[in-house]
């Protein structure tokens, strides 16, 4: 006995099987071309030995703090910031500014920049909505993001994960200067 299978539903498998397809192709071009993959070891850190404050003491690189000149061993970045996030604060290790109360973080325009990031408690984000920087913050994660900025200027980056009751407090000030 032949199966008869309705018109309709005949293209809806064709289209079904393409679609699988499609997915399947853009899986293995994203590890493949983009490079995207799940995190291992080597983005990790222990939480429980990160301090906040007192910093030097940290597992690498969380035990130097702050913006400068990229020391790793991409070609494409050219700065680095290695930041600490904690509720509710950022901090890059130097003192919060004494006007605006959160740190001032200093990169130059028109470089590729990698943000380096992890919590020591719970949860957080970074966002910096001018530019393509959206990432969670998680304890024992280390967060890399890469952007470059067009426009010097005043660039708020905050937390967009809900922390707790002073969440709406937690942002730092990027400062691009040209
Ligand atoms: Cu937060």
């Amino acid at each position: 006995m032949k199966l008869q299978i309705e018109k309709w539903e005949r293209w809806f498998l064709y289209a079904t099987t393409v679609m699988l397809v499609a997915f399947l192709v853009a899986i293995f071009a994203s590890i493949g071309e983009a490079g995207i993959h799940l995190p291992t070891d080597e983005d990790q850190v222990d939480p429980n030995l990160l301090e906040f404050s007192a910093y030097e003491s940290n597992p690498a690189p969380f035990n130097e703090l702050g913006s400068r000149p990229y020391t790793g061993t991409e070609d494409d970045i050219e700065w680095e910031v290695v930041l600490l996030a904690r509720a509710w604060a950022f901090t890059d290790g130097e003192p919060v500014d004494a006007e605006r109360g959160v740190p001032i973080i200093t990169v130059p325009v028109d470089t590729p920049v990698e943000f380096v990031v992890t919590s020591v408690d719970t949860v957080h984000g970074i966002l910096i909505a001018e530019v393509a920087v959206n990432a969670m913050v998680i304890p024992g994660q280390i967060t890399k993001v890469v952007t470059e900025f067009d426009e010097p200027g005043e660039y708020a980056i905050i937390c967009h994960e809900f922390c707790g009751l002073l969440h709406h407090n937690m942002y730092a000030i990027v400062e691009v200067v040209g």
